[in-house]
């Protein structure tokens, strides 16, 4: 028997590079080895302002997304979150043990409160126990995750620790997987990469949106000339970019033509802008053949029964423990 992985991306924009670095190419790693469950989580997608029209689309194109990514229907579990009603149920149930300061300590709960001042919602209060029910509701040993979640993935152990506690074994602490690149900051270099935030590359984006996108990427801010010499190590395009995409080779280049003013920032981009292409080309020609296929629904549809069926069982059994 394999041990259980979770992991969810809200569909909030397409996959950038963030997610992509962070999570997702974990997620295409590991489903060898774990029996893993992948959720498009709609359900914290509308925690924050959204466009009501654009949602059931972006839903769709993010199932594509993940596809192309490299996920393999035959090996995992690729589902709605929506569409299993268990996720929200088992977040009532959880909330019950769950201490309110717990949660106003939570840094993406002040981070987005203070990027959407207007609508503090309890949704966004709540949200760590919706992602401890999408957890533990299959009984989840690993969640591959960006570093942001880490502090989520630490409260949803304390929640499972309380609930064991009261009604004895029954859920399974979870552990975070976390990849080299946890933590890949947006073209403003300011902030972490952020579908919201609009400081992203996209996946699937053009070669022509990439580049004009990569042209207005903050590089190290005490380079002014082309003459000046820059320091790489201060300069994000290289450390949260290049570092991922680029060879051996074109790193100790870079590093050399940047701090003895050889090279200017646009070519040091270009280069780049070279290299991203190599890795995303493919993820974006498999996006397109994929979206023609006619068969989407229905592949929703499947994930969706296998994921209720297990969702299920396990919500039966805790039902079962707190005395309903
Ligand atoms: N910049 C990042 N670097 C590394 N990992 C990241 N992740 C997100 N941003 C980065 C990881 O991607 C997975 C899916 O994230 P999500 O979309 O569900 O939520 P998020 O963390 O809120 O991502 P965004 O892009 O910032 O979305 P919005 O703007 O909608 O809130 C998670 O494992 C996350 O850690």
């Amino acid at each position: 028997m394999k041990e259980i992985l979770f992991s969810g991306i809200r569909p909030t924009g397409g996959i950038h590079i963030g997610n992509y670095l962070g999570a997702i190419s974990n997620w295409v790693r590991l489903q060898d080895k774990y029996e893993s469950f992948f959720c498009i989580v709609d359900y914290h997608a509308i925690t924050t302002p959204y466009d009501i029209k654009e949602l059931r689309k972006l839903i769709k194109d993010m199932f594509i997304s993940i596809l192309a990514c490299g996920i393999d229907l035959n090996k995992s579990t690729l589902f709605i979150q929506s569409k299993v009603s268990e996720h929200t149920e088992l977040a009532w149930i959880l909330s019950c043990i769950t201490n309110y300061n717990w949660l106003t300590g939570m840094i993406q709960f002040k981070e987005k409160s203070s990027h959407n001042p207007e609508n503090i919602n309890t949704g966004l209060l709540s949200y760590p126990i919706l992602q401890t029910a999408d957890i533990t509701l299959y009984k989840a040993k690993y969640v591959p995750v960006g570093e942001d979640q880490l502090q989520h993935i630490e409260l949803a152990r304390d929640i499972v620790r309380k609930f064991n506690y009261i009604y004895g074994d029954t859920l399974i602490e979870p552990k975070p997987i976390i990849t080299e690149s946890k933590r890949i900051m947006g073209l403003d270099a300011v902030n972490k990469m952020s579908k919201s935030l609009n400081n992203y590359i996209g996946i699937t984006e053009s070669s022509e949106e990439i580049f004009s996108k990569l042209k207005t990427a903050v590089t190290d801010t005490a380079r002014v000339r082309k003459t000046d010499p820059g320091d790489p190590q201060k300069c994000n395009v290289y450390i949260s970019f290049h570092k991922n995409f680029s060879t051996q080779e074109d790193l100790m280049n870079i590093e050399d033509g940047c701090k003895n003013a050889k090279i200017g920032c646009i070519d040091c981009k270009k280069i780049l802008h070279k290299n991203m292409l190599n890795r995303l080309s493919p993820i974006r020609e498999k996006y397109q053949e994929i979206s023609k296929n006619k068969d989407i629904d229905d592949l929703i549809e499947l994930g969706n029964k296998k994921a209720k069926e297990k969702a299920k069982n396990v919500l039966n059994e805790i039902k079962e423990k707190i005395g309903l």
